[in-house]
């Protein structure tokens, strides 16, 4: 099965890659990017589908995908705004954080799948932890520097891709997908 995976981001698409076998994925590259205006990691996700099955190949599935990190004692924040929030993200959390005792922080993957005659199904995955007091590691991207897994005591990118291809939120979210569209072939 053929999936088309619509984003700017190719760590994205490595790590689906990853975490699915016994699919086909391959980029989807927006151009024309519509606005994340959504108010929630799904309605994102579902922008990033919808634009793609607009311009996508018919008979493919085309596949969105919005994720973030949310801090506990920051009543979820950055969330949805994660890649956008602060110039340097890493840096913004950390010092967002530097005086707060609860360093809780977890990640949410959102999936939304569109057929080629456009029924939609989608996954969605969770990875709790706590923000580390300074970046370690240099595998995966974005914020997995100052990400320990709760169970863990290195970081995501210390743990590194093939950690991550098992247990991320995006790995359990493409999991939950999977198994939705073995049922939908
Ligand atoms: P597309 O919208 O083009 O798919 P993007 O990177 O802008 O790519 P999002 O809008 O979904 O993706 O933003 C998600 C942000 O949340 C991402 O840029 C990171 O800052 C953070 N994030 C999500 N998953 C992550 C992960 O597995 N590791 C590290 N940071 C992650």
């Amino acid at each position: 099965m053929r999936l088309l995976l619509a984003t700017g981001n190719p760590h994205k698409v490595d790590e689906l890659r990853a975490a699915l076998s016994g699919f086909e994925i391959h980029a989807f590259g927006l151009t024309d990017t519509p606005p994340e205006t959504g108010a929630t990691y799904l309605d994102n996700a579902r922008i990033k589908a919808r634009h793609a099955r607009k311009h996508a190949p018919v008979d493919a599935w085309v596949v969105g995908e919005d994720s973030g990190i949310e801090a506990a004692a920051l009543g979820g924040r950055p969330g949805i705004e994660s890649a956008r929030w602060a110039e340097d993200g890493v840096a913004a959390l950390l010092a967002a954080l530097a005086h707060e005792a609860d360093r809780r922080v977890r990640y949410v993957s959102e999936l939304v799948a569109i057929s080629p005659n456009g029924a939609e199904l989608r996954g969605t995955g969770m990875l709790e932890g706590v923000a580390a007091n300074e970046p370690r590691g240099s595998e995966g991207f974005g914020y997995d520097p100052i990400v320990i897994p709760l169970g863990e005591t290195r970081t995501v990118a210390e743990l590194g891709d093939v950690w991550k291809s098992e247990h991320s939120h995006r790995a359990l979210a493409a999991r939950a997908l999977a198994d939705y569209l073995r049922r939908a072939r």
